[in-house]
């Protein structure tokens, strides 16, 4: 998504593979059983690294009925310009990311301001299952089983005052761990912000987890934030800051390309990217291109937050 790179996809060839296995394993995870019972000429199918974390996932779906992308395609096609530009690479570069230890601030115009650390994150607020719809802006799109937390459960606690209008979320800025920070044409730290009805809204999540299992490094651990109906690029990744603040926080992508990404990042069919059409999406694992749909699909829930708004220009 920046100006140099064209919007990239991945290889049909690998996600088609990695589909077939995933159908594969979802099949085998109820029958293998039976086939090894009748001593059938397919146990050679059999995965023996089943992984039945990942396979008690099969069979859901999210509200619209749309099955899970594949744990290995979200976790192997990631978005991470910190660690690199590619979407293959972070998976590699960031397997070393030390998460842990890890403390976010939070504070600003709050009446409790506090700092958390990885275990309390992880361990304060019983974990809720979220399958969302991300859809990157670039024109791909995933269905992915979150693990995490509605952020409004630490508004609740540090209390915003009356003068906050706003949240900035700030991501770790550590060039040695992160290669991708040493290149000056982005102004790091990866910033991004939110309203405050945005952020007390019951979809917005800070997650800590996929499929169950905490984020890989390249899913942005130990915390990120994930808000289902804009682009990807507002669910910002490894937090170390949360910020009240009263004026609207300027993210990375839009002192990047201000005439290009807004604030808002409403997925919106009808306002196309200056360079491309935003009609469609793919998602990843499939082949071909839907529709993409107003608000990503969750327009019932938040289409009430931009009541009166031209989201042409307030993109
Ligand atoms: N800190 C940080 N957060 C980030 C990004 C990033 O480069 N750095 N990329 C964003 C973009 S463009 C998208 S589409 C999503 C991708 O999330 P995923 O890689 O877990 O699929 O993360 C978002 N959060
Ligand atoms: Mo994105």
């Amino acid at each position: 998504m920046s100006r140099k790179i064209q919007p990239s996809e991945i290889t049909p060839e690998a996600l088609y593979i990695s589909r077939r296995r995933f159908i594969k394993k979802a099949f085998l995870s109820t029958s293998a059983s039976l086939l090894i019972a009748s001593c059938s000429t397919q146990e050679s199918d059999i995965n023996p690294t089943l992984d039945p974390e990942l396979s008690a996932f099969s069979s859901q779906t999210d509200d619209q009925g749309n099955i899970l992308t594949p744990y290995n395609d979200i976790t192997g096609y990631t978005n991470y310009y910190e660690f690199s530009t590619s979407k293959t690479q972070p998976t590699e570069l960031a397997k070393n990311f030390v998460t842990d230890p890890w403390i976010i601030k939070i504070d600003g115009l709050v009446n409790n301001p506090t700092t958390l650390d990885r275990d309390q994150l992880l361990s304060m607020f019983e974990s809720e299952e979220r399958i969302y719809r991300m859809r990157c802006v670039e024109g791909w799109s995933m269905v992915i089983p979150w693990k995490g937390f509605p952020l409004k459960k630490i508004l609740d606690i540090v209390e915003p005052t009356s003068d906050a209008k706003y949240v900035r979320f700030e991501t770790v800025f550590d060039p040695e761990q992160m290669p991708g920070q040493n290149n000056p044409s982005f102004p790091w730290p990866y910033v991004e912000g939110l309203r405050m009805d945005e952020a007390y809204h019951d979809l917005t999540l800070l997650a800590t987890g996929i499929y169950g299992k905490n984020l890989t490094p390249q899913n942005g651990a130990p915390v990120r934030l994930v808000v289902p109906w804009k682009y990807g690029f507002k669910s910002i990744k490894s937090i170390v800051h949360i910020e009240f603040v009263d004026e609207m926080p300027v993210s990375l992508w839009m002192a990047v390309g201000p005439s290009e990404y807004g604030f808002y990042a409403n997925v919106n069919p009808n306002v196309d990217h200056p360079r491309w059409s935003q009609a469609t999406e793919r998602r990843i694992g499939e082949s071909g291109r839907i529709e993409t749909q107003m608000f990503n699909g969750y327009e019932d829930e938040v289409a009430a937050l931009y009541e009166g708004m031209d989201l042409t220009i307030n993109f």
